[in-house]
């Protein structure tokens, strides 16, 4: 079978962990790479082992043998190169958040189901083999009625005054950052394994860092790169980098969550805990192996992942043996391995269902970051309208 070919827009933090879950695909090549400059595109090329590198994106996207591209631009330029990309006829799979809004995120949502375009967003935390295995267990009744969800997205690489990155900046990063960035992996993990969605949000945002000192030069996400010799200018912050958000699901059961990006020593952790009618269970993406269950008449268990002990409608989502852990990179590879399924195997993006998140999850997503946005400023519950073009 002739390998699948694609094309990735943008090689900073996140386009080369997509280059890399494609690659343990097997059935899949990247052949092309974008970047702003041809000078760039070329150094990235060589970096990565690709063959083509193009200094302009458009004339990749006229590129015939390219079939799919993956957005993996800063946040402000989703939804223009997203559209393009539709309008090329590719298959897409885009960075979150979608678009900088609701509205645009509904226009691409409809070009994508007009053009017929398999489309995808990268919300990965869905993808981790206990996340799978609980929303299992929950459909299967294994934690009774669902009550309550509460928890948070903790991160720490914003946490001085030093740390600047694009994602700062509302015309780059988005109106939202804190809420945008990680809230809406919270809150579409949450809604993937409740299966339940989120319909009204009561939202209080805060910048704890309202001034910050911005090295002259560009600095990646979460950079190390050292603070000796480099010369800083201050820059007034107004997108939040902290959130406490309430939330009602669509069954009338109730949540809460926070996000931070100024926790000192949270690296990464999205966790969350389920409170049912039975049983509850809580998992953090820091120890992504491990799933506690919790019981009032018998004692509380952790279960590692293993796919001997897992549900069945989970069980591809976990390759190794239980104890040969997996991690962040392994949930990348799954939404990989699902979207990629979907193409080899001939699937129809409007009448079959898709295994990863699509344009409509990345939609609901800007739908839900647009409602907590106007219930800070308004201070009141919003309701969350995911509406369609
Ligand atoms: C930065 O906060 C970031 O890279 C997010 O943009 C990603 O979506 C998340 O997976 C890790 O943190």
């Amino acid at each position: 079978m002739e390998k699948i070919k694609v094309g990735i827009i943008g090689t900073g933090f996140i386009g080369p962990t997509h280059i890399e879950a494609i690659r343990r695909l097997g059935f899949v090549d990247v052949v092309a790479l974008a970047e702003t400059s041809q000078e760039q595109a070329e150094r990235k090329a060589a970096e990565l082992g690709i063959p083509k590198a193009y200094g302009d994106y458009r004339e990749m996207l006229r590129d015939s043998e390219i079939q799919v591209v993956h957005n993996c631009t800063p946040n402000h330029v989703h939804f223009a190169i997203n559209k393009e990309i539709i309008l090329a006829g590719k298959h897409v799979i885009s960075e979150k958040p979608l678009a900088m809004n609701s509205e645009e995120s509904a226009e691409l949502l409809a070009l994508a189901q007009k053009q017929g375009v398999v489309h995808g967003v990268n919300f990965n935390y869905r993808q981790h083999a206990s996340v799978q295995n609980l929303r299992a267990k929950i459909a299967n009744g294994d934690l009774g009625k669902v009550n309550l969800v509460h928890g948070s997205y903790l991160q720490d690489w914003l946490l001085y005054e030093t740390d600047f990155n694009w994602r700062l900046a509302p015309e780059v990063g988005g109106k939202s950052r804190a809420v945008a960035d990680i809230g809406s992996h919270w809150c579409d993990t949450v809604q993937f394994v409740t299966g339940k969605k989120i319909v009204e949000v009561f939202a209080d945002l805060a910048t704890v860092i309202p001034v910050r000192k911005k090295a002259i030069g560009s600095v990646a996400t979460f950079s190390t790169q050292s603070t000796e010799d480099v010369e800083y200018e201050d820059v007034s912050i107004n997108t939040e980098d902290y959130a406490s958000v309430l939330v009602r699901f669509e069954d009338g059961s109730r949540g809460v969550f926070t996000v931070s990006q100024v926790s000192a020593g949270r690296k990464n952790r999205l966790s969350f805990e389920i409170d049912g009618s039975e049983s509850s269970a809580y998992w953090n993406q820091e120890e992504p192996e491990k799933l506690w269950m919790g019981h009032r008449d018998k004692p509380n268990e952790i279960l590692l992942a293993d796919p001997a002990l897992f549900a069945p409608e989970a069980r591809s989502a976990i390759h190794h043996p239980g104890g040969h852990n997996e991690g962040w990179p392994d949930a990348l590879k799954n939404m990989m391995l699902n979207y990629y399924s979907f193409i080899r195997d001939g699937k129809d993006p409007l009448k079959d269902q898709a295994n990863f998140a699509t344009f409509e999850d990345g939609h609901i997503s800007m739908a839900i970051t647009d409602a907590i946005l106007e219930s800070h400023e308004q201070q009141k519950w919003v309701k969350v309208q995911a509406k369609k073009e």
